[in-house]
């Protein structure tokens, strides 16, 4: 319960923190905010969203990403005056949050963190990001292929086009590795020779994460 609620006011601050400076301010900022409305595919060397399929993910759609790492510099505010285990959340961690409105309606979309950003066509953004990478590309083992050393955010929409995910991982991206994050047309699979496969990638974000 502390942790959840040391990323609701992880998430809060960030939130203050990116209205008051500027976005190019210099690390060690522990948060990320992507906001952006997607753009044809023929937009890409611009957009900070592009769409490859306008049936599921329409130009009128818009997305939301966050990232806040946890127990890295400038976190050091957390670790007194918090109710109950401080050291729950003092260890290493991300978190990534993302919410989507005017998506095709009641859609499992699987959603992950790629490598490259997001490009004219469906394959620029890479692979997944793993934390341990499988030697063996393209990775659908799932002993690497799987939620805790990858991140996935899988949604489902509401009837109203909107959905949300989040994930939390026990580790921190390899800094400039991890550029963008994929919707995929179907729910990501977690069997093995699958694992990890969602689909054709039907819209893709660009999140400098950190
Ligand atoms: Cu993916």
């Amino acid at each position: 319960m502390s942790l959840v609620k040391a990323v609701t006011a992880a998430v809060a601050m960030g939130a203050s923190m990116a209205m008051a400076t500027p976005a190019v301010a210099a690390p060690p900022h522990p948060f990320v905010f992507v906001h952006d409305g997607f753009q044809p595919a023929s937009q890409a060397k611009t957009a900070g969203a592009v769409t490859y399929d306008k049936s599921l993910v329409p130009t009128s759609a818009s997305v939301f990403v966050a990232e806040a790492r946890l127990g890295g510099k400038g976190m050091e505010k957390y670790h007194e005056g918090g109710e109950g285990h401080g050291h729950h959340w003092m260890h290493k961690g991300t978190f990534v949050f993302i919410s989507v409105r005017g998506l095709a309606a009641d859609h499992h979309f699987g959603v992950h963190v790629h490598t490259k950003p997001c490009g004219t066509k469906p394959d620029s953004s890479g692979p997944h990001y793993q934390n341990t990478k499988d030697p063996k590309q393209p990775s659908t083992n799932p002993k690497y292929a799987n939620p805790h050393n990858e991140v996935w955010l899988d949604l489902t929409t509401k009837s109203n086009g909107k959905g949300w995910a989040k994930s939390w991982v026990k580790w921190n991206f390899r800094s400039g590795e991890a550029r963008s994050v994929v919707i995929h047309k179907h729910a990501t699979d977690t069997t093995s020779g699958k694992a990890g496969q969602a689909g054709a990638r039907v819209a893709c974000v660009n999140v400098p994460f950190k």
